[in-house]
């Protein structure tokens, strides 16, 4: 076990909190997979997509699209009773970057949701998730009508490193959501164990 306090009496132990991103392209399913996962309302910051905003918003291939996140989803997920996460989904249209920056603070890791139809719109967020060092796992959002790719084939059109996790999901589906942040957790602690080792020898 790499997180939690043990209590050898089996009582009440105190969780430990950790934040973790979700962030991708526009339409990806990043609102979607907080709310699927999130034991508490999700606070979600939807606005409708305007004629106004055609020129800015970028809704090719997500036509069907009728609202976007403006600011931050937020959830929370009791992993165990020793580990809670709380979940920022990040807005995913290019005019909100400003924000980014905001949600990444203290984050222990992140999921960069991907839509194979439109793999380019998550190259932003790989991009920015491999500067700061934040250890991240790509998981495809599998739609209706999408090919399917072999997580390989993925990871060799994002240029990933080898440990970064390339996981397939439906960010609509419960269990299949905690899958991925269970694959983000456990490798964000690979992660730092292996700074940890690096860094003591
Ligand atoms: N078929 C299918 N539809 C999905 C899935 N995930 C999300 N959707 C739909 O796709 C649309 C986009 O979902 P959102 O969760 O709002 O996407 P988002 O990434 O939060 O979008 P922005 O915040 O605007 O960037 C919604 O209409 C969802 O119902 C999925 O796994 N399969
Ligand atoms: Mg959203």
């Amino acid at each position: 076990m790499v997180f939690g306090r043990s209590d050898r009496r089996g009582s009440f132990v105190e969780p430990v909190a950790l934040k973790l991103l979700v962030a991708g392209g526009f339409g990806v399913g990043k609102t979607t997979l907080v709310g699927a996962v999130s034991e508490i309302r999700p606070l979600r910051t939807e606005e409708t997509l305007s004629e106004a905003g055609r020129p800015v918003d970028d809704i090719d291939g997500v036509e069907a699209k009728t609202t976007t996140t403006v600011a931050m989803d937020f959830g929370r997920i009791t992993l165990r009773e020793d580990l809670v996460l709380y979940l920022f989904g990040t807005p995913g249209q290019d005019r909100f970057w400003f924000l980014w920056d905001e949600l990444a603070q203290g984050a222990l890791g992140a999921v960069v949701l991907a839509d194979t139809r439109r793999l380019e719109d998550c190259f932003a967020a790989v991009d920015y998730f491999e500067r700061r060092g934040i250890p991240f796992t790509v998981a495809v959002n599998c739609f209706e009508g999408a090919d399917r790719h072999p997580t390989d084939t993925v990871r060799d059109a994002l240029d990933l490193d080898p440990h970064v996790p390339v996981v397939l999901c439906d960010a609509r589906d419960r269990e299949s959501a905690k899958e991925v942040l269970i694959t983000v957790v456990e490798n964000a602690a690979k992660v730092a164990a292996e700074h940890s080792r690096v860094a003591t020898t």
